[in-house]
């Protein structure tokens, strides 16, 4: 007998429950020294080259190559050539140069040089990320082509709920996987549920003696050597490792990246796992060993990634906690609830209030605080893949140095730098929301050697949706002249050289044209579906059709179009592919079905053929039961 019910098993599917259920598997993937693979790989180096990524004399990213030599980002590039005996391969972030719109690579050139010409002067260049933006977009590609539930953490790094993709693989052949195919037990589970032969409240039958020789891929977190398989939450997480481990070859073969990755309930601990072994390496936390792994990889309450700074520092000397064991500490001394460490916070505030000690935490926030910690303690912190942030701002920024920017003429270099700059990244936000985006708001600020600051904002009034770098300069330019007028113009003007200067674009508006914007933007993102909002627009934005896809984007081909004519015909060709499978019934292969129906249909097929699941029977109300319900409990 299992201990759990076919309800957990089923919400493990939901899209905004999953996280919620006893089985849910939730996986953090982060990529290896990301900037610094970037840089090798595109230089031709290999694994194991000595690449360090370099930002004028600072290391941004060190290879697990280049960390032999006992190198970290605390070290410049200098002293991080001298420690390694000048075997290290340093090389710098893409930059901009004064006055020029565009980025690119000035390979060999950087401050470890000895030969000036060959250095880059950082009061010439402005640093692009560009390049780590882009690779990171395509990484993130290759998640979305697995599943639409991952969240972005970071440029490097994402959460996955693995639950659904596991729950295909178990309760239908989609996915035929290892020696699971064969299991008799299994097959007895897929019938039961296609038949719907169970209540939502029933337990799970105990897993097939087959399924416990499941392999993981990676390592499974054992130190004790227990058998590793005894109920369903293990078997999902086997299942779940090889998931991974199949999408984390995937970016290696297609793009080069190594990764690591951490599997578990939760999205706190899966993010202990990635971190617990790298490079290149998966790490699995059973849910059986969670507190094991919690006190016996000497992690403290500091290690999870909201307590680490000021407040978790403030949550130990609240808690008296030791040095170390933190965790175990907390789950020790407040073992039946939060309530008790809720009460114990709120006194010992009130016994420090009077000290210096204490200067984030209230009792405000102790009742959230005491729940968290209560089960984070137990690895039991529960938290969904988050909604995308809604992007408020944009800034491109230069930090200027000695004689970077003495007159209007350098200045307004810059400003072509931080449009060229804007606008990529305005592309880049646009490619992976598949909307278009307009800001409406450019403010441009001017800090002087006394530090003054100087800003004056303006709209953005242009005359069709698809922003160009020129219209950033048009607008830019006029604001940084007004600037200029208003205080630098004098002779005894005291506002040049600027040490700072930028340019913020800010009131985003997002075309669109179905409602599903707000799930991506939340409420606030200001959405417009009539062509009319966009005044001075041309055609780009069609907004009188539910099915109309944004912008030149088709999402089921994950194409972009340059122009609205492409992308029109692009659309032809889907009506008339859905025209003729209409006549003549869908392929597998179906431009026009998503990967995940795809192999739907590839299994209803499979299950159509062989004639199982013939007999129907409605048993349980509360879930889809037959086959056909299946594919569309999917495709919801
Ligand atoms: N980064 C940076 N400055 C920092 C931290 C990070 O420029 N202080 C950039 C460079 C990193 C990238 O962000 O390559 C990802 O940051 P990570 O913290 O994930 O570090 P790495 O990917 O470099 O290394 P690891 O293998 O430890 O994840
Ligand atoms: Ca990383």
């Amino acid at each position: 007998m299992s201990r759990f019910t076919w309800n957990d098993l089923i919400q493990i599917t939901s899209a905004n429950k999953s996280y919620l259920s006893p089985l849910s598997c939730m996986a953090h993937i982060d990529v290896n020294a990301f900037f610094a693979q970037v840089e090798q790989i595109r230089c031709g180096y290999t694994r194991d080259d000595p690449v360090v990524c370099v930002q004028w004399n600072s290391i941004i990213a060190v290879s697990y190559a280049a960390r032999k030599y006992n190198i970290s980002r605390l070290d410049t590039i200098q002293s991080a050539m001298k420690k390694s005996d000048n075997k290290l391969i340093p090389i710098h972030t893409a930059v901009f140069r004064r006055g020029e719109d565009y980025w690119q690579y000035h390979d060999g050139c950087g401050s470890w040089n000895k030969d000036k010409d060959k250095q880059l002067p950082p009061n010439l260049y402005k640093v692009s990320l560009d390049p780590y933006r882009r690779e990171s977009r395509k990484i993130f590609r290759i998640f979305r082509n697995y599943s639409d539930r991952v969240e972005k953490a970071s440029v490097d790094e994402v959460f996955l709920d693995l639950g659904k993709l596991c729950f295909e693989r178990i309760l239908t052949d989609s996915v035929p996987s290892g020696n699971m195919g064969n299991s008799k037990g299994l097959r007895v589970l897929r019938e039961i549920f296609e038949q719907g032969e169970y209540n939502l409240d029933s337990t799970l039958p105990a897993v097939p003696e087959e399924l416990k020789l499941l392999n993981f891929v990676g390592e499974v977190y054992n130190p004790n050597h227990k058998p590793l398989i005894d109920d369903w939450d293990d078997v999902i997480f086997a299942i779940g490792s090889q998931i991974v481990a199949e999408i984390r070859k995937d970016i290696e073969d297609s793009l080069g990246f190594t990764t690591s990755a951490g599997i578990a309930r939760t999205k706190y601990v899966a993010k202990l796992g990635s971190n617990f072994n790298k490079p290149n390496a998966q790490t699995i936390i059973l849910n059986k060993f969670v507190e094991a792994f919690l006190d016996g990889e000497s992690f403290d309450i500091t290690s999870f990634w909201t307590f680490g700074g000021k407040i978790g520092n403030e949550i130990c000397t609240l808690l008296k906690t030791p040095e170390t064991g933190s965790i175990k500490f907390i789950r020790d001394n407040w073992p039946s609830g939060p309530e008790g460490l809720h009460d114990y916070l709120d006194d010992r505030i009130r016994e420090l209030s009077s000290t210096e000690e204490i200067h984030i935490l209230d009792t405000s926030k102790t009742e959230v605080l005491s729940r968290k910690l209560y089960d984070i303690s137990r690895g039991k912190f529960l938290l969904p893949l988050n909604e995308k942030p809604i992007v408020k701002s944009m800034m491109s920024n230069k930090n200027m140095r000695k004689d970077s920017c003495v007159n209007l003429i350098h200045a307004l270099s810059w400003i072509d730098v931080f449009s060229g700059e804007l606008t990529a990244r305005v592309k880049e936000l646009e490619q992976e929301y598949a909307r278009l985006i307009v800001p409406k708001t450019i403010v441009v600020q001017a800090t002087t050697s006394k530090f003054k600051v100087y800003r004056k904002s303006g709209h953005f009034i242009h005359n069709h949706t698809d922003v160009t770098t020129k219209d950033f300069i048009r607008v830019g330019a006029k604001l940084m002249q007004d600037i200029d007028n208003d205080y630098g113009g004098s002779s005894t003007s005291t506002f040049y050289p600027l040490i700072n200067l930028s340019m913020t674009i800010s009131t985003f508006d997002i075309f669109d044209t179905s409602k599903s914007i707000i799930d991506m933007f939340g409420s606030h993102a200001q959405v417009l579906t009539k062509k009319s909002e966009a005044t001075e627009s041309d055609d780009n934005v069609t907004a009188d059709s539910e099915q109309t896809p944004p912008a030149f984007f088709c999402e089921l081909c994950d194409m972009k179009f340059e122009d609205n004519k492409e992308y029109q015909e692009h659309k032809d060709f889907h009506v008339a592919l859905k025209l003729s499978e209409a006549m003549n019934g869908v392929s597998e292969d179906s431009r026009n079905l998503t990967i995940g129906q795809k192999r739907l249909l590839k299994n209803k097929r499979r299950i159509d053929n062989s004639g199982r699941g013939k007999v129907v029977k409605k048993k349980n109300k509360n879930m889809h039961n037959s086959k056909h319900s299946i594919l569309s409990y999917f495709s919801k």
